[in-house]
């Protein structure tokens, strides 16, 4: 049986195990029409996994901080690729997609990837094929505004980049790179993360039935290695749901985040009993342990309505916001919490 808890309007993260009423909407960043989308399409009686994909496709629409959908994080050549994911969290049935080209709806092919095939994750040029096959159409994901990152990158040497360990020395030149013993250690990847355009929109809806999904949106890392795909369509990594328990989704760097499945730690800890916000610490502060100085945060929530969130502290970011949007809420609020 599910447990409702009284409800309060105001309710700050920091207090463990912040509680409020069902149905619940949650994402990561202030995104505040992607959350106002979910539960618009939640509202008008669609369900968990529709309101997490018009959520995220709103993201993608609106181009979310340069860090969702086309247009954002050129790679090494210039190209925006996505990576999304969809979870459903009463059949534990997935949908991912990574690499994706020429598609601007991410989620929704994602989403197709779940219902249209037996498959759970497609990747690279395969996927874009696989989705124009299923009737999205390829479009170019430049911009002008992609096109200006990248040549200005050009003309800084190619800095920042995800090179390491190769000669010519990656902080100064643009390659072509070969293997290097002399240069061992050169870089620490957990402490050139560029924590700008690192805004993935990760959303967990759950409904007055108590059913969860989760989701997820990006482009990923700026400048990445063509072919790199990040932790956002890796379920238990970017996202997580099981409606016996609540959901999970994180953003950040999600090379180091991947190896550690915060959001399917945070949702174990939640079946444990664990609070929300306790779960969400868990998980970031496991990470922390091994990369202290790692940009990432996660947003956690349970079928009782109790959400929470975490973010790892570093000298520029000490608060992460994000958003709720519950029975009792007038629209998306934009919350915060401190970082640990
Ligand atoms: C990635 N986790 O591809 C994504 C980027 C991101 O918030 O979250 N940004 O590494």
């Amino acid at each position: 049986m599910k447990v409702i808890l009284p409800a309060v309007v105001i309710c700050f993260s920091l207090i463990p195990a912040c509680s409020a009423v069902l149905p619940l909407v949650i994402n990561t960043w202030p995104f505040k029409d992607a959350t106002a989308k979910a539960w618009s399409t939640l509202h008008s009686g669609g369900s968990v996994l529709d309101a997490v994909e018009k959520g995220c496709t709103q993201c993608e629409i609106q181009q979310c901080d340069g860090s969702v959908g086309y247009g954002g994080s050129p790679d090494e050549t210039g190209e925006t690729t996505l990576d999304a994911m969809i979870m459903n969290g009463d059949t534990m049935e997935v949908g991912a997609v990574g690499d994706l080209r020429r598609i601007k709806n991410a989620i929704g092919v994602a989403r197709t990837v779940m219902e249209r095939s037996k498959h759970t994750f497609l990747v690279g040029e395969s996927a874009s094929v696989f989705a124009e096959n299923m009737g999205f159409s390829a479009e170019d994901l430049s911009t002008n505004q992609s096109r200006n990152i990248f040549s200005k990158w050009l003309n800084e040497n190619c800095q920042p980049n995800f090179r390491q360990r190769v000669s010519p020395d990656p902080t100064k030149s643009c390659g072509p790179y070969k293997p290097s013993a002399t240069l061992l250690e050169q870089r620490r990847r957990d402490q050139t993360i560029d924590i700008h355009g690192h805004d993935t929109i990760g959303m967990i809806v759950i409904n007055q039935a108590g059913q969860v999904a989760a989701g997820t949106s990006t482009n990923g890392a700026r400048h990445k290695v063509p072919g790199r795909v990040g932790d956002s369509p890796i379920a238990g990594a970017g996202a997580y749901a099981d409606s016996t328990v609540g959901g999970a989704a994180a953003t950040g760097d999600g090379d180091i985040m991947m190896r550690f499945l915060p959001s399917y730690l945070a949702v174990e800890q939640m079946r444990a009993g664990i609070d929300p916000s306790t779960a969400c610490r868990t998980a970031i502060t496991r990470i922390k342990k091994y990369f202290p100085g790692f940009f990432g945060a996660i947003v956690c929530a349970n079928t009782t309505g109790s959400y929470g969130a975490a973010c790892n502290k570093l000298p520029e970011f000490s608060k992460f916001p994000f958003m709720v949007f519950n029975k009792n809420s007038n629209g998306p609020i934009k919350e915060t919490v401190d970082c640990i």
